[in-house]
């Protein structure tokens, strides 16, 4: 019975060796020098995890003249027993493709997301494959080619070749041309990933030697220092600012170690490690960590009357001149992204804050030197961002406010700016309406196309860019200011009314926010020493059939009052300001006596300011029902 459960199964194994063959890059990344070495590091990384397990305390990585390379470690050996299949777990391991998890985590305890689940991909992209087993005083002999078993077992067990005093596993392979565009490891690549396990494993001696031709050499890498001792060969040539920092614990049965250090550049260098793999993409690890270390030295700054609230260290400004390793070792970890480089256990950021915070925190209260260090670095780095967002914001400025002259500006001739208004008229036509209309002594237009605004998203970078509005702030005369640089000289101003006259509808209240804001934020002066007005064109005229006067209504409210006394008339409803003649535009929005214009406070601009951000946030849905809801409340209402 067991031997027919073996054969159907070897079957199902063959076909997925098969599998891992026919693509090869599914499994190992690429089929280049890349994917080679990556066969090294698959193999070498079990023989790790004996070392995490705790049984193990050297590997030994040798690459052979004929192209092939040995792996040895001095565990436990991989276990020869028979499995449920009735065959070797070796067999088992070798030939099974994720085979690893068949392990059982406890024997693994941290192992890495691809531990344990590569030797039998490894095995399949060999042209041969051997192991040898020292366990329990003997040595067991297993090889196969190209995936697939050579030696033959008796009862499902391996043979005997020899005997051992010590354990260990031993695997050789070589990789299969066949699959290889190059057969050729690359031994630096092989040494500075061994060196870097190294550091990360401080009990645990690599040793590399390299057998082939011209190349004869051995390298044993130790470092009994690790994380410091990687920090110090990655600040190697730096001017170094602080001792490296230590922390070590474990957290949610995660351990957490890290190593930090600043140095004289003002960049970050932050790497994560989760049970020994390079996490390129990042993770929760990291992100727990940087989230930590921004909040405790930003709290120490202010704590020590360095940082004055509300100001604030960015993250990266905490991180100026910082290289920090930070390796966790996860039972059971999960990775994501595009390449699962990524970590994604949750569990693992809480753990990296809790051991971190509280052990920075130990540390910074014992070495205030050192903390006022990194606390300079991170003001350096502060000032540094300010300054170069005030030169970004002043060339962005420059690039929008090279003031050209085809503005369609009508200026009054009056250069009395206390008599002197400007109206930014909606529309052409209306703009028209309001040139012919206007006192030209005192009364500039501004003609501002709608067109170009009124799409639902247009954002204040549309409106600065918009050619019209350039000279309007020309024509102001009093520059404009934005963020840090102050360049807005009020005395300057050239009109002691700026009127907004835009139609009383959705589109039109959407142009006077988006000015409002505009003037909010880069001229609120304009705002708060009162010079910007609303117009309030009137929205019907009653006509009454028999004698009396024409009267112009300008909203609601007043019609349903005229309707009330006034029983026969017609009523004449202006959609826009366009349908207004030269001579009903003067009498009911441009003449002094007559017209009725409300002053923007800056309580109303801030609103406006407000309602932008949200109708240029990138949530459309909630913009859209804004704009439906609020469209006649937003600044008419003034
Ligand atoms: C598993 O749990 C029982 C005792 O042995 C454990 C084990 O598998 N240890 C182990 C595997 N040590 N070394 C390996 C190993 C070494 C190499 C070079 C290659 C592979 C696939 C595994």
């Amino acid at each position: 019975m067991a031997k027919d459960n073996y054969d159907a199964s070897s079957i199902t194994v063959l076909e997925g060796l098969e599998a891992v063959r026919r693509r090869p890059g599914m499994y190992i990344g690429s089929v280049g020098v890349s994917g080679l070495n990556h066969l090294v590091y698959e193999i070498v990384d079990n023989s790790v995890d004996e070392y995490l397990a705790g049984y193990c305390t050297e590997i030994r990585v040798t690459l052979e003249d004929d192209g092939s390379v040995i792996v040895s470690d001095n565990g436990r050996g991989i276990p020869v027993d028979l499995h449920q299949k009735g065959v070797s777990a070796e067999r088992v391991i070798f030939t099974t493709l994720h085979a690893g998890g068949k392990f059982d985590n406890k024997a693994y305890k941290t192992s890495g997301g691809l531990h344990g689940v590569g030797s039998s991909v490894v095995n399949a992209l060999s042209e041969y494959l051997e192991i040898k087993i020292s366990k329990g005083g003997k040595i067991y002999y297993d090889s196969y080619e190209r995936g697939v078993p050579v030696v033959e077992l008796e009862k499902g067990l391996l043979p005997v070749i020899g005997r051992s005093k010590v354990n260990g596993t031993t695997v050789t392979f070589k990789p299969d041309p066949e699959i290889f565009e190059h057969t050729h490891f690359k031994a630096d690549a092989i040494k500075s990933r061994l060196h870097e396990t190294s550091y990360l494993n401080p009990g645990l001696s690599l040793v590399f030697t390299n057998n082939r031709k011209g190349e004869q050499e051995t390298v044993t890498y130790h470092e009994t220092e690790g994380l410091k001792a990687y920090l110090a060969e990655l600040n190697a040539g730096k001017e170094l600012l602080t001792e490296p920092i230590l922390v070590k614990g474990t957290s949610e049965g995660i351990e957490v170690v890290m190593a930090l250090q600043f140095v004289d550049t003002f960049e970050e260098r932050v790497l994560g490690y989760c049970n020994n793999i390079y996490n390129s993409e990042g993770g929760t690890h990291l992100v727990g960590f940087k989230s930590r270390f921004t909040t405790l030295i930003n709290n120490y700054a202010k704590e020590l009357g360095i940082l004055k609230d509300p100001d604030k260290f960015s993250g990266p400004d905490t991180r100026c001149g910082m290289t920090c390793v930070l390796s966790v070792k996860h039972p059971d970890p999960l990775f994501e992204g595009q390449t699962k480089t990524k970590l994604g256990s949750q569990d693992a950021a809480r753990a990296v804050v809790n051991v971190t915070g509280e052990q920075l925190e130990l540390y910074f209260d014992k070495h205030l030197e050192t903390l006022k260090t990194i606390i300079s670095c991170a003001e350096k780095s502060a000032k540094i961002r300010k300054a170069e967002e005030k030169a970004k914001s002043n060339l962005l400025t420059k690039a929008k406010f090279s003031f050209d002259s085809n503005g369609k500006l009508s200026n009054c001739t009056s250069k009395y700016a206390s008599l002197c208004e400007i109206f930014i008229v909606e529309g052409d036509s209306a703009g028209g309406s309001a040139k012919k209309a206007r006192n030209r002594m005192y009364q500039a237009i501004m003609p501002i196309r709608g067109k170009i605004l009124n799409v639902e998203k247009a954002s204040i970078d549309k409106v600065l860019a918009n050619a019209e509005i350039k000279t309007m702030v020309l024509a102001f005369g009093c520059g404009f200011s934005e963020g840090y640089g102050n360049d807005f000289d009020i005395t300057k101003l050239r009109y002691d009314k700026i009127i907004i006259m835009a139609d009383a509808d959705v589109d039109g209240e959407h142009i006077s926010t988006l000015l409002l804001t505009f003037f909010f934020r880069f001229m609120p002066e304009l705002i708060s020493e009162g010079h910007v007005y609303i117009a309030m064109p009137p929205l019907y005229k009653a006509i009454p059939k028999g004698k009396g006067e024409e009267t112009y209504l300008y909203d609601d409210e007043a019609l349903a009052k005229y309707r009330a006394t006034h029983k026969n008339f017609t009523l004449q409803r202006y959609k826009g300001l366009g349908e207004m003649d030269a001579e009903q535009l003067w009498e009911t929005t441009l003449d002094p006596e007559r017209r009725v214009i409300k002053r923007v406070s800056i309580e109303d601009a801030r609103m406006a300011d407000k309602v932008t951000s949200l109708l240029m946030g990138n949530d459309v849905e909630p913009r859209r029902e804004y704009i439906h809801e609020h469209a006649h409340e937003a600044m008419l209402d003034v």
